[in-house]
């Protein structure tokens, strides 16, 4: 169990981690605050000027398709403009360096996809989830558990396909479209009472059970089920390190809890 003030020691997270074969890396939005994307509900946080029941729930979409694509395209228009910060590129070429190493996002803006693709590109080595890499290397792949702004589904005939041009949201008319069957498509991001993705969550799990450390970066830990995959691992016997400016309710379970950004932290810490 943790001691009852944070470990300020990176040296103790180094050790915490350094003795784990598996581990598992939890992301949440604050590791791409230092990327300049809004966080959900800190100061400023994306849902500031937004309720999430107005805009990340299916009955928002069926109601009002316009208005959730107009802050979808706003996000996507935002984050396009991100890049991963030292904290997504230090765990890619952590993750990329070793066997055993898997990061879970909970992000939806793709910034540690993009982190492996630019650590690839160094290593030259396909980047994960592409034909050329082995079933192996694939096991590097970042699991997102919500999903992907630069992803669209349709609701009509269930084509996902990637999409990153800019969103048109000034009529229903101008909003995206399957070409398939003509559905107006939907971002394909996990929404409030929707199931996340079985297979992503079953592996997740898996994962959090097999590892022998569970390192938490910028996350609440309010959204469920993402944030019981800390707990799961540390009921399996994990030892917790987390990386946050604020205590979360993650916090109770950590061995080490680092107070600080993450791309302060994280690039020392691994
Ligand atoms: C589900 C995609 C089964 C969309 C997201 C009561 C009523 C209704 C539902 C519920 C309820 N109680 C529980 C639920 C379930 C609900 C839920 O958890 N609600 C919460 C709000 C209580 N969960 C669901 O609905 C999930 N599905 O349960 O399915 C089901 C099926 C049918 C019917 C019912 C249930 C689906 C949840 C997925 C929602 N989709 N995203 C989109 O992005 O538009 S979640 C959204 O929140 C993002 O993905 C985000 O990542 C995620 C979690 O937030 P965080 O990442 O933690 O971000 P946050 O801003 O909260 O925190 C940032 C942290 O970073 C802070 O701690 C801050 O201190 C720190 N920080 C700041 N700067 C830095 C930093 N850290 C490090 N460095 C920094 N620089
Ligand atoms: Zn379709």
């Amino acid at each position: 169990m943790s001691d009852s003030s944070p470990n300020l020691d990176i040296e103790s997270g180094r050790q915490a981690l350094g003795g784990a074969r598996r581990i598992i890396v939890l992301t949440g939005a604050g590791i791409s605050a230092d990327s300049g994307v809004p966080t959900f509900r800190g100061p400023g946080g994306l849902w500031k000027d937004h309720r999430p029941e107005d805009l990340a729930t299916p009955g928002a979409f069926a109601r009002d398709p316009r208005l959730v694509w107009e802050w979808y395209g706003c996000r996507r228009t935002l984050v396009a403009q991100c890049e991963p910060s030292v904290a997504h590129l230090a765990l890619a070429r952590w993750a990329a360096g070793r066997d055993g190493i898997r990061i879970i996002t909970q992000n939806v803006d793709g910034l540690h996809a993009e982190a492996a693709r630019r650590c690839a590109r160094k290593r030259q080595l396909a980047p994960a989830g592409t034909s050329e890499r082995t079933p192996a290397q694939d096991a590097g792949a970042v699991l997102e558990l919500h999903g992907s702004l630069f992803r669209t589904r349709c609701p009509g005939c269930g084509a996902s396909r990637e999409s990153r041009e800019s969103i048109d949201a000034t009529s229903e008319a101008t909003l995206p479209r399957c070409d398939r069957c003509g559905t107006t498509l939907r971002p394909d991001v996990v929404w409030f009472g929707e199931s996340l993705d079985s297979q992503v969550l079953e592996r997740s799990f898996e994962l959090a059970e097999q590892a022998g450390a569970c390192l938490v970066v910028g996350t609440s830990g309010v959204v469920q089920p993402a944030a019981s995959i800390a707990s799961v691992s540390a009921r399996a016997g994990a030892v917790i390190v987390e990386v946050n400016p604020e205590p979360t309710p993650i916090t109770k379970l950590a061995d080490v809890s680092l107070r600080g950004r993450a791309a302060e932290i994280v690039p020392e810490l691994v």
